[in-house]
């Protein structure tokens, strides 16, 4: 089942269950207590039946061009790992002088690295414009597997995650890390939260990074989740340690796609994400100056 959060005509905000690719059955959250958002339906002991109960009979069926699809976000954290594919490191390898050894180690210790990605004021859903630093000369969308996790720490569901970094301010130093990935418009999320009735297809599942400047594809690239090190579960573990998830989080999984060394996004530029089974994350890319 695909959920989404969305904003109708009136202004009115409401969630959805997506049946195809472009019939959105609204959903009635009034009918039950205590369940007012999708974070509601998506900590729920049974999402997906409660969303199946939860659809408005009596409401017309909606196609996405007559809503404003939001981010499937309301009050949960983002966090995101970092150096689980190998392009990653090899990439992050080359752009630190100093820093080379530490995301060499990280790709194969225990223990991943993860760190603190976004509040929810900071995420742009589908259209939306995600940001690039005024201060940064070389910055990069990273496609990425979000994982939906529920307060007790479970994997809920599934969505498009987009990683904005600035690569010349964390390849400088990788302690300005927080400075290179956490600012305004930093993160994309959406359009859609798949709840998956079965295990995922790791390697069946691509993930492609499409990037258009002027009509014209600028950068296209794609790799899939078989190329991740980590497995699911083995993140979230590392994220839950001493670490309670008050209202859930999204956590963003790394990314396998990095464009080359001398591609760095434009304002207007439009970044393209697509996931096999959830959908397509379309953002427009602004840079002040
Ligand atoms: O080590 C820095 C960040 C890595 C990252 O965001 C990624 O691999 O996706
Ligand atoms: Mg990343």
């Amino acid at each position: 089942m695909r959920l989404a959060k969305l904003r109708l005509a009136d202004g009115s905000i409401r969630v959805a269950v997506v049946e195809n690719d472009d019939r959105l059955r609204l959903l009635d959250l009034l009918q039950v207590d205590h369940t007012r958002s999708l974070m509601d339906i998506l900590n729920a002991p049974d999402p997906i039946g409660l969303a199946k109960f939860l659809i408005d009979q009596q409401a017309p069926v909606l196609s996405a061009s007559q809503v404003e699809l939001l981010a499937p976000i309301d009050r949960q954290e983002v966090w995101a790992a970092g150096v689980t594919y190998k392009r990653s490191q090899v990439a992050r390898m080359q752009e630190s002088e100093t820093g080379a050894s530490h995301y060499d180690r990280v790709y194969t210790a225990p223990r991943p690295e993860i760190f603190f990605k976004a509040t929810p004021n900071r995420v742009a859903g589908p259209g939306q414009p995600l940001r690039v630093r005024a201060d940064s000369g070389w910055s990069v969308p990273e496609p990425e597997l979000a994982l939906v996790i529920n307060p007790a720490g479970k994997l809920v569901g599934f969505t498009v995650g987009n990683d904005m970094s600035a690569r010349d301010i964390e390849g400088e130093n990788p302690l300005y890390l927080p400075q290179a990935k956490v600012y305004n418009q930093c993160c994309g999320l959406g359009p859609y939260v798949l709840i998956p009735e079965e295990p995922i297809d790791r390697p069946a599942t691509k993930i492609r990074l499409t990037i258009t400047r002027a009509g014209a594809t600028a950068f296209t690239g794609e790799t899939d989740l078989g190329q991740m090190k980590r497995e699911f579960i083995e993140l979230i573990e590392w994220l839950v340690r001493e670490n309670d998830l008050v209202t859930g989080a999204f956590l963003l999984t790394g990314t396998g796609v990095v464009p080359p060394d001398n591609f760095t996004l434009q304002n207007n530029d439009s970044v393209s994400i697509e996931i096999t089974g959830i959908g397509t994350l379309t953002n427009p890319i602004v840079k002040a100056g």
